[in-house]
């Protein structure tokens, strides 16, 4: 099987992260954080660090306010239940008074080394105020909670509503049967394998600023760094080669982006700042994290008349940049899943806590409604005493009433769910798992069983456009230029699939530069797996107007009417003859003008699809250890049309492995009390490992979007929307045959052991979490 374009110079140690970024005369940044989870500064004093002979400056809040720099900013587009906007309390780069987190950035000491940084930082002498903290999103909406900020009294910042609240309500009282649960949607860390870093430069003749960093986009990030510190637009660029990973966490700035590009400035020196996987657990946004409530009304004949969704989401000490839409029209974009639901209503209420900020994670919301609707239904087939697969097969939207429109608004334009799922039971061995069952019970193991059949939204994107350019090079090759940045995707090869695609040149002439500061383009950065619909399909674009320039060009090399000339595998034909002349020798005539006459700018502005999918998971657990294995997992995904199988194959594998993480082991704890971070390394906070996964078993069944040219839809987070309920289901079901009938992530060894030892000693309906 052909690699990835990328492979060879990230295996061979090629890549150009961005702690491989070096300057000449840099200096180093450390950041001295917050012990502590809520308390007032009552006092900083720098002195001590300020005499260490190795260091250049100390910068705390008050710098920061001095230079104008100002909150980092939070958005959301619409007004609550109440018609209120959004209210966002301050989050100063540098603390101001107050900190609110463990973790948040006090002061950052710029010095010679990181060593002798970290030695100063040790130095500074901060004196707190301990103030109760709150770690609970419920508490902290309770009378006499500790309060966060004064601009947020009740620590409330949205009360979101979305859907027909009367018509639901209405609904649930005609109902036959009312199935509801309570779910716990632990909170867990991205871990991107690079942890945060970067690197500011200043120019005082210019007057510019440049910034590598690790990012998901460029753009995105520019803007954000422009609000947050007043520096114009043209005097600052943001740049990126290679970025180890992102999850979502890697999508908004941060503060210690903006403290560096003051320390530039300062010191008059690069200056670098490269994070520890401390910093990563410390600092880093953080996903999910909510307990939610859902409930689903039936009929007598099991089918769904409304779903009802309601959740206190813990946003952290701060808004996020994108944690109010993530935690809101994120959890929301597809309230009743693939079914064909008449009323649907969501109620989100947004609370700060004394938390890191809570904001993206692969699936961006979406998997926190797949967990709870799929939990819904195969808690409904339970109590219906029905096939969890017949009961979901008979409440699908059906393909006639495709385009659909949900309850709540959302658009699904295409799809084939009863097709799928149909698919879903032959790869599964549907019928099979009773002999599986009774074959893993006679080795004294328990089964479980558990499906999701999901839906998820590939984001329309927040920029106006996704522009691109195609640029010939003087050597012959092809560079392409985007604003979406690979981490991990593969989108060197599947663009330049697309574009050698249309152009009939072989694809490795074409490189993709993202990031690049001489090439300022509006557009999207990675994220809501929209790359490929909206980014792909742009460059599909810009490639077809590359032919439609060169048919001049052949037109007068060939001197034939351009009606004549037809294009084809790469060369332009004057139609009928054998007279030809290739795209790559017109390209190589003009290789000197500048700008080459085939170099295109191309934009258009790309909406959401949907993409979907049914998963089917087996587990075994042994009950004397409580370790649970996965030994089957079938998935068929309905991503539109395919650029690249392999790539899409590994999305699906880590996304399903990413599910996998959460269910049996990933979890943030904080001490209630304190609020200090008791799982802030990989000693006790449990990564998946390759061995998770195991028995993987993928199919396609694209059914093209009309949505966007390519008839594409998004992969990048699908198996983590289709994984996290099938797995759990599969443990609930394997769990239900020793007594337990509730049971919470993360599945780990001993959760389970516990469970299962609990429910033997007291027999009858128990309820773990
Ligand atoms: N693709 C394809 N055919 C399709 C859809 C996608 O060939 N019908 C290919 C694309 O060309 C691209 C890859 O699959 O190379 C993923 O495409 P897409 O679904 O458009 O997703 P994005 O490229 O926008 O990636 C974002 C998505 C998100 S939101 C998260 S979070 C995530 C993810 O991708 N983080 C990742 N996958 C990740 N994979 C790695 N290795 N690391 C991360 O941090």
């Amino acid at each position: 099987m052909q690699g990835r374009l990328e492979d060879r110079r990230l295996l061979t140690g090629q890549g150009k992260f961005t702690s491989d970024w070096n300057f000449p005369n840099q200096a180093h940044a450390v950041f001295l954080r917050s012990d502590r989870a809520h308390a007032e500064i009552a006092s900083i004093d720098t002195r001590a660090a300020l005499a260490h002979p190795a260091v250049l400056a100390v910068l705390t809040g008050e710098d920061v306010a001095a230079a104008g720099y100002r909150s980092l900013p939070t958005q959301l587009g619409v007004n609550d239940r109440n018609g209120q906007p959004l209210k966002k309390p301050p989050r100063p780069v540098l603390a101001q008074g107050k900190v609110r987190h463990v973790g948040e950035c006090v002061a950052c000491v710029i010095a010679e080394t990181a060593l002798a940084g970290q030695d100063a930082a040790e130095l500074i002498e901060v004196e707190y105020r301990e103030l109760p903290a709150v770690t609970l999103a419920e508490k902290a909406l309770q009378p006499g909670a500790p309060q966060l900020h004064a601009e947020l009294p009740g620590n409330l910042s949205f009360d979101y509503g979305t859907g027909d609240e009367a018509a639901t309500e209405a609904a649930f009282r005609s109902a036959a049967r009312v199935v509801k649960l309570t779910l716990d949607n632990q909170r867990v860390a991205g871990n991107p394998m690079e942890p945060r870093a970067c690197c500011a430069t200043y120019d005082p003749a210019t007057g510019k600023y440049a910034l590598y960093a690790c990012t998901q986009g460029t753009a995105g990030m520019r803007s954000q760094l422009v609000i947050t510190t007043g520096i114009p637009d043209d005097k600052i660029d943001v740049i990126a080669h290679d970025v180890g990973g992102g999850f979502g966490v890697r999508f908004n700035i941060y503060p210690e982006y903006c403290a560096l590009l003051l320390a530039a400035k300062k010191t008059a020196r690069p200056v670098k700042w490269t994070g520890t996987r401390a910093e990563v657990f410390l600092s880093d946004e953080q996903g999910r994290g909510v307990i939610s409530r859902g409930e689903l009304a039936l009929d007598a004949s099991g089918r769904f008349l409304a779903v009802r969704f309601s959740c206190i989401t813990d946003l952290g000490a701060y808004l996020a940049p994108t944690g109010p839409f993530i935690n809101t029209q994120g959890v929301t974009a597809c309230l009743t899943g693939v079914y064909d639901v008449p009323a649907a209503y969501a109620r989100i209420r947004l609370a700060v806590t004394n938390k890191p900020p809570g904001a993206a994670y692969r699936g961006a919301g979406r998997p926190v409604m797949s967990y709870m609707l799929e939990r819904l239904v195969d808690q409904a087939a339970l109590e219906l005493n029905m096939d969890s697969a017949e009961l979901r097969r008979k409440n699908l939207v059906p393909n006639s009433k495709i385009p659909y429109t949900t309850a709540n608004g959302g658009k699904y334009d295409s799809g084939d769910f009863a097709g799928v799922l149909a698919d879903a039971l032959a790869a599964s061995d549907w019928t099979g798992f009773p002999a599986r069952r009774a074959e893993s019970t006679a080795r004294g193991r328990l089964r479980g069983r558990g499906m999701s059949a999901y839906i998820e939204a590939s984001g329309a994107g927040f920029a106006p456009s996704d522009q691109v350019e195609v640029r010939f090079e003087p050597d012959g090759g092809i560079t392409l230029y985007a604003v979406s940045h690979s981490h991990g995707q593969g989108h060197e090869t599947t663009y330049a699939q697309i574009v050698a695609g249309v152009l009939g040149v072989p694809m490795e002439t074409i490189r993709l530069r993202n990031g690049d500061p001489a090439v300022r383009l509006i557009g999207n950065a990675t994220g809501g797996s929209r790359s490929l619909l909206g980014v792909g399909s742009v460059m599909q674009l810009a490639a077809r107007q590359v032919v439609e320039k060169g048919l001049a060009l052949a037109s007068k090399e060939l001197e034939a009417a351009g009606a004549d000339i037809e294009f084809r595998d790469g060369a332009y034909r004057i139609k009928g003859t054998d007279r030809a002349v290739g795209l790559a020798s017109l390209a190589k005539k003009y290789a000197a003008a500048t700008p080459h006459p085939l170099n295109v700018k191309t934009e258009s502005k790309i909406g959401a699809t949907y993409p979907n999918g049914c998963h089917v998971a087996e587990i075994e657990i042994e009950p004397e250890t409580g370790i649970a294995e996965i030994v089957r997992y079938a998935a068929v995904d309905d991503a539109g049309n395919i650029i690249n199988s392999m790539i899409v194959e590994g999305q699906m594998q880590g996304g399903i492995t990413q599910g996998a993480g959460q269910v049996f082991g990933e979890q943030l704890i904080h001490d209630a009390d304190t609020g200090q971070l008791l799982t802030g390394s990989f000693m006790d906070y449990a990564m998946p490992r390759a061995g998770l996964v195991n028995g993987l078993t993928l199919r396609e069944h694209p059914v093209p979007t009309a949505t966007n040219p390519l008839g594409a839809k998004g992969v990048g987070e699908a198996g983590v929307t289709g994984s996290l309920p099938a797995l759990m289901n599969a443990v609930l079901d394997a769990l239900r045959q020793a007594g337990v009938t509730h049971f919470d992530m993360p599945a780990s060894p001993h959760r389970i052991w516990r469970a299962i030892r609990e429910a033997r000693a007291a027999p009858g309906p128990l309820r773990h979490n």
